[in-house]
């Protein structure tokens, strides 16, 4: 391809990530008139999207993209999509067949876990198990510390909850901890997720150093948060990096996501890897190495049972939308029936 033919990357582009190989990947849509631009913000029927010339607002084409998606407009429509190099997707809670897009192409997925909560670990273990799957690296914020009183304590208990990531204990109050998620920050692009009132905007609000993002008050009656972040907005910091804010996540559903669990619990896939009896059910066989660390205490039973229900979660989400599943899952069934009703033939001679 020839060199003046690829389209300038413009200064503005590139505070929102675009970089040589994005150019590559636009290159064939970038037709004259055709402007490329990553997506800020998502709403019904409508795209926000920064471009070299500002920010646009355009209408979805064919595909809906989603926030982070770099993407190619015409006269105010999308007209490509360009291939995304990690999806964080969630089950759909109205149960469609497809997952619903948080987010596309970060880096970084921020997992906020407010202290006041207390240790909950089973909601992390499922942001963790969205985002190992989701292509980019985990980091769990322990949020609003300064209301704690061992706050190191707090953060080796989700560690357990989260192998292989890295676990921060963040204070908006004290600032203790805003610079290493502000070095995290700093690279790439990073979505912030969480449930609702985990301080996400107060820590998008921090690592902006403004007012950018809707704060919520805390609700005296019971100390939830307010609703606020209403859409998932895709910002650059001033520190070079690229911010997606979320707004509170109620249900997270895992779906195609059986890579992103194992990697959530590499403890009990390492533990499953030593069993006697390589198809193991972790039941009543002999040599059971799981059962074996449930009950020495080393794996928590708690942890255990939040693996198997993920991994049947996720079975059953893809049995849903996968026929191929049914149909080997019918089979079975079948046999095991045709099974039965030889065995009553045997009894009643
Ligand atoms: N004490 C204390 N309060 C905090 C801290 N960070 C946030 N808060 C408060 O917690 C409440 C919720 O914070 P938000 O930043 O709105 O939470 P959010 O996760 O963005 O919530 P949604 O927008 O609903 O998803 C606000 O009242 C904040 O002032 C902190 O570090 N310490
Ligand atoms: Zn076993």
């Amino acid at each position: 391809m020839s060199p003046d033919l690829s389209p300038d990357p413009a200064p503005v582009l590139c505070r929102y990530g675009w970089d040589a190989s994005w150019a590559q990947l636009a290159l064939a849509h970038l037709e004259s008139g055709h402007v490329p631009g990553r997506v800020a913000r998502v709403d019904r029927g409508r795209v926000d999207v920064h471009t070299e010339h500002g920010r646009l607002r355009a209408a979805p084409g064919r595909e809906v993209p989603a926030v982070g998606d770099w993407v190619v407009l015409a006269s105010s429509v999308v007209t490509a999509v360009l291939p995304r190099r990690t999806v964080l997707t969630r089950a759909d809670a109205s149960g469609r067949s497809e997952g619903q897009v948080l987010a596309a192409n970060v880096d970084t997925v921020l997992i906020a876990v407010p202290a006041e909560v207390g240790s909950r670990p089973g909601r992390v273990e499922r942001l963790l198990a969205l985002a190992w799957e989701s292509g980019a690296t985990p980091v769990v914020v322990l949020t609003k510390v300064d209301g704690l009183e061992d706050s190191p304590a707090a953060v080796a208990d989700l560690a357990l909850a989260a192998p292989g990531a890295e676990v921060v204990a963040v204070s908006a109050v004290t600032g203790e901890g805003l610079d290493v998620v502000a070095a995290a920050a700093a690279r790439g692009t990073t979505v912030l997720v969480g449930p609702s009132g985990a301080g996400k905007s107060t820590l998008a609000n921090a690592l902006l150093g403004e007012e950018v993002l809707a704060v919520g008050e805390v609700r005296a009656r019971d100390g939830k948060g307010r609703h606020t972040t209403a859409h998932r907005e895709l910002v650059a910091l001033p520190s070079g990096g690229v911010l997606i804010d979320t707004p509170g996540l109620r249900a997270v559903g895992v779906r195609d996501a059986a890579e992103g669990i194992d990697r959530a619990f590499t403890d009990v896939v390492d533990l499953a890897d030593a069993c006697r009896f390589a198809d193991c059910a972790h039941d009543h066989e002999p040599g059971c190495a799981v059962r074996a660390a449930v009950e020495a205490g080393e794996l928590p039973a708690r942890r255990w049972a939040a693996y198997r229900k993920l991994v049947r979660e996720d079975e059953w989400a893809a049995a849903r939308t996968d026929a191929r599943l049914a149909a080997e899952r019918r089979a079975r069934w079948k046999s095991i029936a045709k099974a039965q009703r030889a065995a009553y033939r045997e009894r009643g001679r």
